[in-house]
């Protein structure tokens, strides 16, 4: 391991053994004999933990020292999973931790399934939010991620008689991946007023006054890069009462109660991670968690930053910020306020400033998933930023006015303030007019918001504002972490995987052995232990069993109704109906299929735990059938989170990426499953189409409707004539009859399609899906065919890691530079 040279390696597996055994018995404060799978987790962790402070502490040393510009990035999500086997994987040292635990009686395997998900976000923004850390680390730069330490994550899901039910997810009960930092403190404040004074020189100053106060305190986790000493730092901010103790003059007066208020209202801004994906509520505890996360980030920034003794016009020149979504665009305001009311710059100065030094990635084009904030709203919490947005909107359409003299509508198009009633604010505009650089995620989703809804300020700004850079996925984790079996098969080809996952294109190398049969003969038996391991977890988790030899068909992601996963059950009851017109001899035949989905519904979001009860309904009639046997069994895998990702994605023969064409922005998992060996069944939507351009339209099964044709073929549902596709017609009818349970429960689902426009298409591209899934039967069928197809897309996918997504952020929109670590120290 590239680590045995470094100070902070372990010296082989006696050293990592004694160390454990100090944890077990002085940390933990237990003995051996008692140390079961828990405790030897945590001593593993910690002893871990030790090694990466070292570097840790070195690289923000050498970062201190260099004082080079750094990437900060803001996100409300991040989805990091399990740390322990990412820690010994980056820092090499998993091959020792595996023999050492062995002499100790334990597993590795066994002990990494102890640690519990760190699962601070929903899905794709907060698991690219990971990947993206993994990559910085990994690629030198200097960075830090600044988030929210919710104390409650992503909730689990549990599935009681086929229905979803919210469970707290309190993570927290043991976590050695987090230092906090009661050193580290910053106090917010909310509400109250806004004075103004005038000195000598006429000069005006805003003093926000008042209010209440809330503190911020940092908890530091730990980043690893991969076969680099480089340890970043990803800053987690809890809050607590800005006293720190409770009131004890209400305590002594015997009202026990609200002695403790205020500290529980200022916990309760870090208690909870909002449990929506792509969509905006627009409650004000979010507009709350925004602000406290926003505000602690900047004035450590700015710490740091003033420690340099450099002038301000420098700022940009040493702060990059990176806004993940519209969530911290706020800070653009605070920046600005910063600046001039507590610095006292001009506002020019400082509005050049914030411009140059915030960019804004944009991750949705749905409409109900931009944010905006009422008026009033931002007013009563944020007095002064509402006064700030006010005067960047009032110079912002000044020059919109100077320069379109002729398009008087642009002004209202355009304004920051959409004048709606109530009132509103419109946070991705405020995001654009604030940035110097806006990307969308993949090519047709950066085309989308240039074209639609930021074709005006595409005019106003000119188009080099608005670049894409196309999501990645670090392949350390989705690759080598989850698949050891493929990677070590790759590696026997591509060399040292600390070559090629640090260079992913280097899977090209593997094309060259498609034809070789002993290669082929390996790499169809890593994909059957792969699916035999979910088969034994399936058969663990719901008593089902099911053949590793069928067709494994998921899809796993947020359950939503532009994803489609009511397409895809509503295609599994039409296989149904269709295996139950055959005869035996002829099902005999069929080649059997495991549909498996997975993935949760925000609690408040009706219509996707329709969807989540109809594959469960299905799910009962279909694996209870005698008919049926293996020909199909229809799987839902509860409380789907990045581990069970780890176990399901290596699994997959075909995954579903069905979007209606144009709204999945992006898509990550569709890289994780074709980098794992699966082909996919998709749309030309999101990353889907770079995939394609990659891998080549022969490995991969496109169908549907094209985005282009998506406006004019609502227009058609909604006010002309609106035909059910037959097929469609009749698995509604088999719903309505109640053969998967009472009938009203889906009516939902089924008048969306039939009386309500179709508004996703469902219909429209349901013939198409079928033909395409029975193009995949037939694929199948021919193995030789299937393994080529397989080995081929992955030597390809070598355009789709993280590392290069971060490159491109570098070079083109954050002007860093990686900065290399001493490797002989
Ligand atoms: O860019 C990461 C990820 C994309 O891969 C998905 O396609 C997209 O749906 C998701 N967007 C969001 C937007 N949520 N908000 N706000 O999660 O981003």
């Amino acid at each position: 391991a590239w680590l045995k040279n470094q100070a902070s390696g372990f010296k082989g597996k006696d050293q990592f053994e004694k160390e454990v055994v100090r944890h077990v018995e002085t940390t933990l404060a237990r003995s051996m004999f008692n140390c079961d799978e828990t405790a030897a987790y945590a001593a593993t962790s910690l002893a871990f933990r030790d090694r990466l402070v070292i570097e840790w502490n070195r690289t923000q040393q050498r970062q201190t020292f260099a004082d080079s510009k750094r990437v900060y990035y803001l996100s409300l999500e991040f989805l990091m999973g399990r740390a322990l086997d990412n820690a010994m994987l980056n820092i090499g040292e998993k091959e020792v931790a595996k023999s050492g635990l062995s002499e100790l009686g334990f597993r590795v395997e066994d002990i990494i399934q102890q640690e519990h998900d760190a699962a601070l976000g929903n899905g794709g923004l907060g698991r690219l939010a990971a990947c993206f850390l993994d990559s910085l680390a990994s690629l030198n730069f200097p960075a830090w991620g600044y988030g929210l330490r919710y104390r409650y994550g992503i909730f689990k899901q549990e599935i009681i008689d086929g229905y979803q039910v919210e469970v707290p997810d309190y993570w927290l009960d043991f976590n050695p991946w987090e230092f906090p930092r009661h050193d580290v403190t910053v106090d917010i404040q909310f509400y109250g007023n806004v004075n103004k004074t005038t000195d000598d020189s006429g000069k005006v100053t805003a003093h926000w006054e008042g209010g209440e106060t809330v503190r911020a305190v940092a908890y530091d986790v730990p980043i690893p890069g991969y076969a680099t000493p480089s340890t970043n730092n990803l800053r987690l901010w809890s809050s607590q009462a800005a006293s720190g103790e409770f009131d004890f003059q209400k305590f002594n007066s015997g009202d026990y109660e609200s002695s403790v208020g205020d500290q529980q209202r200022a916990e309760t801004i870090s208690a909870v991670l909002y449990p929506n994906d792509n969509l905006d509520r627009g409650k004000e505890l979010r507009l709350k968690q925004q602000y406290f996360w926003v505000a602690a980030s900047l004035y450590d920034i700015v710490r740091r930053f003033k420690k340099s003794k450099r002038p301000w016009r420098e700022f940009p020149d040493q702060v990059a910020i990176q806004l993940n979504d519209t969530h911290p665009t706020l800070a653009i305001v605070e920046l600005q306020r910063i600046l001039i009311d507590l610095e006292g710059l001009d506002w020019d100065d400082a509005w050049n400033i914030v411009q140059q030094t915030f960019s804004y990635t944009n991750h949705t084009v749905l409409p109900e998933a931009l944010e905006k904030w009422s008026v009033g709203l931002v007013q009563h919490l944020l007095p002064r930023h509402l006064q700030i947005i006010y005067d960047i909107n009032l110079f912002f359409l000044q020059m919109v006015e100077r320069n379109f003299p002729k398009d008087r509508e642009m002004l209202s198009r355009v304004s920051i303030i959409e004048e709606s009633q109530p009132k509103m604010v419109r946070m991705a505009y405020l995001a654009i007019v604030g940035s110097h650089k806006v990307n969308g995620v993949a090519e047709l989703h950066s085309d989308l918001i240039r074209t639609t809804i930021f074709k005006d300020f595409v005019t106003i700004f000119g188009p080099d504002k608005f670049v894409n850079v196309t999501n990645g996925i670090t392949p350390r984790r989705w690759l080598h972490q989850a698949n050891p079996g493929l990677s070590s098969l790759i590696a026997s080809k591509a060399g040292d995987p600390e070559h090629y996952l640090k260079d992913l294109t280097l899977l090209n190398k593997i094309e060259l052995s498609v034809n070789d049969p002993a290669f082929r003969k390996a790499w169809a038996e890593v994909k059957l232990a792969n699916k035999q391991r979910l088969a034994d977890y399936i058969k663990s988790t719901t008593g089902i069993v099911v053949s590793p030899k069928a067709l494994f068909d998921v899809q796993v992601k947020r359950i939503h109704e532009y994803k489609r996963q009511q397409m895809n059950i509503f295609g599994v009851i039409f296989r149904y109906l269709k295996l139950k017109s055959m005869s035996p001899e002829e099902r005999k035949k069929v080649l059997p299929r495991v549909s498996i989905f997975g993935g949760k519904a925000a609690p408040g979001y009706w219509m996707a735990k329709q969807i989540i009860h109809l594959i469960n309904s299905v799910g009962s009639v279909v694996n209870n059938d005698p008919d049926i046997g293996d020909a199909l069994k229809v799987i839902f895998l509860e409380d789907y989170n990045v581990s069970k990702a780890e176990i399901i994605i290596p699994a997959s023969d075909i995954s579903e990426h069905i979007s209606t064409a144009g709204t999945e922005a992006s898509g990550t998992s569709n890289m994780k499953f074709v980098l794992n060996g699966g082909l996919i069944i998709g749309t030309c939507d999101g990353a889907n189409i770079e995939i394609t351009r990659e891998i080549g339209e022969e490995n991969i099964f496109l169908f549907g409707n094209l985005a282009e044709d998506v406006d004019d073929l609502r227009h058609k549902n909604t006010y002309g004539d609106h035909k059910i596709d037959p097929s469609l017609d009749k698995v509604f009818n088999v719903i309505q009859s109640g053969t998967f349970g009472n009938a009203q429960d889906f009516q939902g689902m089924v008048s969306a399609v039939r009386e309500h426009g179709d508004f996703y298409l469902v219909s429209d591209d349901f013939h198409s899906y079928l033909e395409t899934q029975e193009l995949v039967d037939k694929s199948y069928a021919d193995q030789e065919l299937w393994i080529t197809k397989c080995i081929t897309s992955v030597a390809r996918m070598g355009f789709f890691s993280s590392d290069r997504c971060i490159n491109e952020y570098a070079e083109e929109i954050w002007n860093v530079e990686p900065l290399q670590p001493d490797t002989n120290n």
